[in-house]
């Protein structure tokens, strides 16, 4: 019993001293998207919200196992996916269906060719900036991967709330961005705790191609 208390005092005395030397402070807030006419969005997920500059962006280095953007259900799911820069994304085809992944986006061309359920490819992207990814057997496909050039980054829930935790004390500019208008930025202080609000306005529902097959 006396080990166990002595065990559970180094476990808590370690758990404790350890995270507040290494934890940074948190930028957290609540982005809500807008319709053009004013009207707020029922569902504000899918918003990326990062940190433009930490460190100068050197020393951070992507995992050995990337995300995935699968096609699924005839979309690409996540729709929106932020990466640190040198992530593989893997592109599984879980339909009952042919279906291809390219991009044609300035920070990574590629095309997958066709390939079946079950089967997948990896793509790695090694330049930051957003790289929209389409399927050439079905037009209103379309997914968004934005490459970020540090780990600082998150996705908003539905609710368009959003976290980033442990950043280094300093200054910042936070962005909000999406795929449907104009990303917004916000100066942080985070020699503290820090709140950044953002209101977006969805100026197109999707890309242009995407709106060319559904007409
Ligand atoms: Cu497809």
């Amino acid at each position: 019993m006396r080990s166990a208390v002595i065990l559970l005092t180094l476990l808590f005395g370690f758990a404790g001293a350890v995270p507040a030397a290494l934890a940074g402070s948190s930028v957290s807030g609540r982005v809500e998207v807008h319709a053009k006419g004013g009207a707020s969005a029922a569902d504000n997920s899918g918003v990326v919200v990062y940190l433009k500059e930490v460190n100068g962006n050197k020393g951070f280095s992507a995992g050995k196992n990337g995300p995935s953007m699968a096609s699924e259900n005839m979309k690409f799911a996540p729709e929106i996916l932020p990466v640190l820069v040198g992530t593989s994304v893997v592109f599984p085809n879980k339909d009952d269906t042919v279906h291809n992944a390219f991009s044609i986006s300035p920070a990574k061309k590629f095309d997958l060719g066709r390939y079946g359920y079950g089967e997948q490819n990896s793509v790695r992207f090694d330049t930051p900036g957003a790289v929209n990814v389409y399927c050439k057997i079905h037009p209103k496909m379309s997914g968004y991967i934005l490459v970020l050039a540090n780990p600082y980054f998150t996705v908003t829930d539905e609710g368009g709330n959003y976290s980033i935790k442990d950043v280094p004390p300093g200054n910042y500019t936070v962005v909000s961005w999406f795929p449907y208008g104009e990303s917004q930025e916000k100066k942080v202080d985070l020699t503290e705790d820090a709140r950044a609000d953002f209101s977006l306005v969805k100026l197109r529902n999707s890309n242009p191609r995407k709106m060319l097959a559904e007409k």
